[in-house]
């Protein structure tokens, strides 16, 4: 009950209210096509690409680039960054000497399976054996979106408070893994990381849950095996 004297008002759409819901449908329809072709053309290379999202800041390029300083000895890596408007993510990622594809979407609020596929045809795949993908940050958008990858990260961080698996389960229930970021901070934040990892398991109870802390190189081995598991 909203307290005395309040009003609290929930609005949902119906569909019949939602004008363009067909052509969203087509359009999704069209993702899911290329997205399908994406992986086609990486499984023929014997490449696996990881997709990692999450929301602005929780930790996924530095997240990437740990991840690329402890494989690219191994085996061929390349990193493709989504980034609204900036090259600072690829710029730091080529710092590390692997193929980078900056991908600009100016505003648009996710990649898609198109903007990858094109990614795919500029760079030679015959030397990778792992692609990582950098989705632009948000915990919304991306989720409708695969993009050819055969498992899908999302990286949080305790910075973003302590709801937000909650209130973004679409972004959890596509996902294989789940990176609960910036452990170092969650005192701080009065943050539970436990209750971070119960939340996820309440929507998706097999789900493989690991916490870091990019900060002080916690968990980062463990993302690593779990990646090259997948
Ligand atoms: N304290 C702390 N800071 C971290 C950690 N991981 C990343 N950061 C910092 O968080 C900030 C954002 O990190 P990024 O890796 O750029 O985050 P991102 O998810 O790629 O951000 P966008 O691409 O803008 O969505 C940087 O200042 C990082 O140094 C961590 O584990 N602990
Ligand atoms: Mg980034």
């Amino acid at each position: 009950m909203p307290n005395e004297g309040t009003e609290q008002v929930m609005l949902e759409a119906s569909p019949d209210e939602i004008y363009d819901i067909e052509l969203e449908h087509s359009l999704l329809e069209a993702n899911k096509k290329l997205a399908d072709e994406n992986r086609a053309l990486l499984d023929r290379h014997g490449i696996t690409a990881i997709d990692f999202m999450g929301a602005i800041g929780s930790g996924k390029t530095t997240l990437i680039t740990k991840l690329v300083e402890r494989l690219k000895d191994r085996m061929g890596v390349a990193v493709f960054n989504g980034d609204a408007t900036t090259s600072s993510d690829a710029d730091a990622i080529s710092k590390q000497n692997v193929p980078v594809v900056q991908i600009a979407t100016i505003n648009g609020c996710h990649l898609d399976a198109n903007v990858v596929g094109k990614g795919l045809k500029r760079i030679q795949l015959e030397k990778l054996k792992l692609i990582f993908i950098e989705n632009i940050g948000n915990l919304i958008c991306p989720a409708e979106f695969p993009l050819g990858s055969r498992a899908r990260v999302v990286v949080v961080s305790v910075t973003e408070g302590p709801w937000m698996v909650r209130k973004h389960p679409h972004m959890f229930l596509g996902a294989q893994v789940v990176v609960i970021n910036k452990t170092d901070l969650a005192d701080a934040m009065e943050v539970s990381v436990d209750q971070l990892i119960a939340d996820v398991h309440k929507l998706k109870p097999d789900i493989r849950v690991i916490p870091t802390s990019c900060k002080r190189g916690i968990g980062i081995d463990e993302v690593a095996q779990t990646l090259l598991a997948i």
